[in-house]
């Protein structure tokens, strides 16, 4: 069930290489039509912005997004938002849910943002893994929480400048793996690093880099919603940052990582497949931003419910397809480097599992 019409080859100049570029027949993902879904004038105390929330479906059946929200200092803090069927009818909590606590954590003295919730069986807990930020940039912290109501907080877990980061949601080898986005010299690209305890972190990989020249993705790219495990491989929604003379344009792509070596791509969507296009994400406080910091799964295993920020101003939805978005990978992804010997490696188990 692929959507996309017939490929066009084309030549990048950049690497010699031969590329596919789509013109996507279908759009991956369908906007809601009652979009947005959530916006300030929802809030029940005076705020500036609702945008870029976790997402997870609760064990009861309800689907809760914490949200980030900007109050009127421009700083953030989160606020949950549940809903029977994550479309409408929101329950939001009357005061700020999970607030930064910089007495303690200095680290959180201009906010906590952009949270990403992964459900960690081994631990029967939620782990959200925030942007913290202060004097030294935004950094990556976490917390874990059961209830959403009371959080257990681990401070900094990867120090600024780093953001853009969730968690595996069980152990790779024996050890905890983060997927974040730091900043280096090396540019802003996406890396693994894995810790035995969820405090201590190293072995620390690029797994995926920030393109060059010309593409949507060039120089800055970052985690969206935590990755998807699915049998091919970890479906994982990144952005791309695109410099333009009038700002920044931010946009999804599409990239497959090893289940059992989530440090190897196997598959990297060449184009982007979905950015903003509707007018509450070309117009808001930062224009043109698509930002989707968790999804849910619906009962069919297959339906995603992507929930995103737009604009960084308001909540909304849209909806896609794990196998749609896979088969869009087969045909619209470049080969990904690696050594020879990993890529046999993967390719055998690959055909396996066919
Ligand atoms: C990124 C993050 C997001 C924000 C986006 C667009 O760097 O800070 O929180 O939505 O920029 O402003």
């Amino acid at each position: 069930m692929n959507p996309i019409a017939t490929p066009v080859v084309t030549t990048d100049t950049n690497s010699a290489e031969t590329h596919v570029e789509t013109r996507t027949g279908q759009p991956l993902f369908t906007r809601y039509a009652g979009n947005p879904i959530l916006t300030q004038g929802n809030w029940p105390y005076p705020i500036n912005s609702v945008f870029n929330a976790g997402a997870v479906r609760l064990h009861d059946g309800d689907t809760l997004l914490l949200c980030r929200v900007e109050d009127r200092r421009g700083l953030s803090h989160l606020c949950a938002a549940r809903s029977a069927n994550g479309i409408d009818n929101w329950r939001i909590d009357p005061e700020p849910t999970f607030q930064a606590n910089s007495r303690e954590y200095p680290e959180e003295l201009w906010g906590i943002e952009d949270p990403r919730i992964t459900y960690v069986p081994e631990l029967k807990q939620y782990a959200v893994a925030y942007t913290s930020f202060a004097r030294g940039g935004p950094g990556v912290s976490l917390a874990l929480t059961s209830d959403f109501k009371s959080f257990e907080r681990y401070g900094v877990i990867m120090q600024p400048e780093d953001k853009d980061a969730a968690l595996l949601p069980t152990r790779i080898g024996g050890l905890w793996a983060l997927i974040h986005r730091p900043v280096t010299t090396l540019g802003a690209h996406m890396w693994i690093s894995y810790s035995p305890d969820l405090r201590h972190w190293g072995s620390h990989k690029i797994i995926l880099e920030a393109r060059r020249g010309g593409w949507w993705d060039a120089n800055k790219i970052g985690l969206c919603s935590p990755p998807i495990e699915t049998a091919r491989g970890w479906l994982t929604i990144y952005h791309g940052v695109r410099q333009t003379a009038s700002g920044s344009i931010y946009r999804l792509g599409l990239a497959l990582f090893d289940l059992e070596r989530p440090e190897i791509c196997l598959k990297r969507g060449d184009s982007w497949m979905f950015g903003p296009e509707a007018a509450y994400e070309r117009g808001g406080d930062v224009k043109d931003v698509v930002f989707p910091c968790g999804q849910t799964i619906g009962e069919d295993g297959d339906t995603i419910y992507l929930y995103y920020g737009a604009a960084d101003t308001c909540m909304a939805m849209a909806t896609g397809s794990i196998r749609s978005l896979l088969s869009w990978l087969d045909s619209n992804s470049s080969p990904q480097e690696g050594t020879r010997q990993e890529r046999d490696l993967i390719v055998g188990r690959e055909e396996r599992l066919r």
